[in-house]
């Protein structure tokens, strides 16, 4: 495997959640955290992994995130980069197939329309390379109406409701249903979590693998891989919280 060049501690990976733990919930990142971020890599390799795809997390953390870190991991992994180069992967298409996921596509479809909610904005499914994305609000909504979305589906618990109706109708499927961001809830193969990620370090020699993450109690998407007996986890408040913990670890004279 490549050298990822002089590092105080070469073999101590640092793998990040994204939203709430490097960056506010879909905002970008600071230029506070980018150059702790780039400090830290002179001591440990880093990576991101995040269950949003490439595009959202180039919109947060950069248009050259792909060469700020060296291991990039979208879609918790099945979008992979390592020191800028992409990874081979698999396709939740593939995993599926057609005629799967046209029932399932139309479920979805049909449920969000007899849906009562104050607000629809449009784009309800966002079909990505290793899993689906459901949002009863429409991924199209306005940060102001992203927030108003929360708080309503908090209360009438709208997206642990629709998961259920998805577990009835396809418990043939092996699937799981990840509420992990504030309007959304992802759909991937069992299996896919965070964890994917780690298969694309099966060749590498890391003796430490640290994960940073806010949602890793059981049930959020965080926590396959936070509670891995290969991973040292740490559980974050918010990208504030990371940066303490950070400098605590790795910049303590
Ligand atoms: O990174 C967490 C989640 O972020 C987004 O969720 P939402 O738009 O609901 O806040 C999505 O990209 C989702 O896929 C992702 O898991």
């Amino acid at each position: 495997m490549t050298d990822f060049g002089p590092r105080t501690h070469p073999k101590t990976l640092v793998l990040f959640d994204v939203d709430d733990t490097i960056t506010p919930a879909r905002k970008s990142i600071t230029p506070e955290m980018k150059q702790l971020l780039k400090d830290l890599r002179k001591e440990v390799v880093i990576g991101f992994v995040g269950g949003s795809d490439l595009s959202k997390q180039l919109e947060q953390l950069g248009p050259d995130c792909i060469n700020d870190f060296d291991f990039c991991f979208s879609e918790n992994g099945l979008t992979a980069y390592r020191l800028g180069q992409k990874l081979a992967s698999q396709s939740f298409i593939g995993w599926i197939g057609e005629e799967k996921y046209k029932k399932l596509n139309s479920f979805i479809l049909h449920y969000i329309a007899d849906l009562d909610i104050p607000k629809k904005r449009g784009t309800h499914i966002e079909f990505r390379n290793g899993m689906i994305n459901v949002s009863p609000i429409g991924r199209n909504c306005s940060h102001p109406e992203r927030d108003e979305y929360e708080i309503y589906d908090k209360a009438h618990n709208i997206r642990p409701t629709f998961v259920e109706a998805l577990k009835k109708e396809f418990s043939d499927l092996s699937l799981t249903y990840s509420i992990g961001g504030q309007i959304s809830f992802d759909v991937f193969p069992t299996g896919w979590d965070k964890t994917y990620c780690l298969n694309h370090l099966k060749g590498e020699s890391f003796d430490t693998i640290h994960f940073f993450g806010d949602k890793t109690f059981k049930g959020g998407n965080d926590y396959e891989i936070y509670s891995h007996e290969r991973v040292t986890g740490h559980a974050v408040e918010g990208p504030h919280d990371t940066a303490r913990i950070l400098k605590d670890l790795f910049f303590k004279k």
